[in-house]
């Protein structure tokens, strides 16, 4: 191959607009929802902001704000140290991964209606055997990202959709989430929820069974997304770089994606 141009080429699609730049972010805010665990357990924290100058006594040239929230908070990474089958994997925390597969493929699997019309809509293999009966195999290194437009509920009561039983959000199950990592080598998976897994995941077997196969393979999460929609099924390149916390689980971060228009 003549990699000669490679860049040269990229750059000049991007500046004539033949490839557009696809934010898969959603706004991180004190008011962003985020996780709630059986109350058992460590909860995450929303983002807090607290600001230390802005033109004014504390600085008058400059305006800036400290800021703290959990790894999980927002739009945001799991690395495979996240879960307990991730471990003892070598590079596992968002500091020591490759840096390599933070630019890759992505694949959508558009879930939208029947998520609409069931929150507690579970992407099984069938649904993935059809999907790729339509539109080919799912490459092996790709993102799979669940399509489901949950994120155009990220301000109402409807985005965690809690009852006494807990949260009713898709998801997949997990033969589904077996058969992308073990069957066809994903690199992660993408959700529009809080979780790489459906609300009711704790119940399943294994619980949280997303995490407990992307992780344990050393494979990558992707929750909160947004902006699915304006996806392709294949084509698109996403860059997801999570910050290069000391051992961290996870990271808030900015997702963008590569589309040809
Ligand atoms: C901890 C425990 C269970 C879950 C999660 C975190 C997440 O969804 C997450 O953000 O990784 S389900
Ligand atoms: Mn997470």
């Amino acid at each position: 191959m003549n990699t000669q141009n490679l860049l040269g080429d990229l750059v000049g699609a991007l500046a004539s607009g033949k490839l557009k730049v696809i934010d898969l972010t959603q706004t991180l805010s004190p008011e962003f929802p985020t996780l709630e665990l059986p109350p058992q357990f460590g909860q995450c924290e929303p983002l807090r902001v607290e600001k230390v100058s802005e033109y004014d006594d504390r600085g008058p040239l400059w305006y800036w704000n400290n800021f703290s929230c959990n790894e999980h908070t927002g739009t945001h990474f799991d690395a495979p140290i996240h879960w307990v089958t991730g471990k003892d994997l070598p590079n596992n925390s968002v500091d020591t991964l490759p840096v390599q597969e933070l630019v890759g493929p992505a694949l959508v699997i558009d879930c939208s209606a029947e998520s609409a019309a069931n929150p507690d809509f579970l992407l099984d293999v069938a649904h993935l055997e059809r999907w790729e009966a339509a539109h080919g195999r799912i490459d092996e290194g790709s993102w799979v990202l669940m399509r489901t437009d949950w994120s155009k509920h990220s301000s109402s009561a409807r985005y965690k959709n809690m009852d006494e039983t807990g949260q009713h959000t898709p998801g997949p199950t997990p033969e589904a989430v077996k058969f992308l990592v073990e069957e066809r080598g994903i690199r992660g998976f993408g959700t529009e929820t809080i979780g790489t897994d459906a609300g009711q995941a704790h119940s399943m077997n294994p619980p949280y069974p997303a995490h407990h196969y992307l992780h344990g393979a050393g494979r990558y999460g992707l929750q909160c997304l947004t902006n699915l929609d304006l996806l392709p099924t294949r084509g698109a390149v996403i860059i997801c770089p999570p910050l290069k916390l000391q051992r961290g689980s996870g990271s808030p971060l900015r997702v963008l994606a590569l589309v040809a228009s």
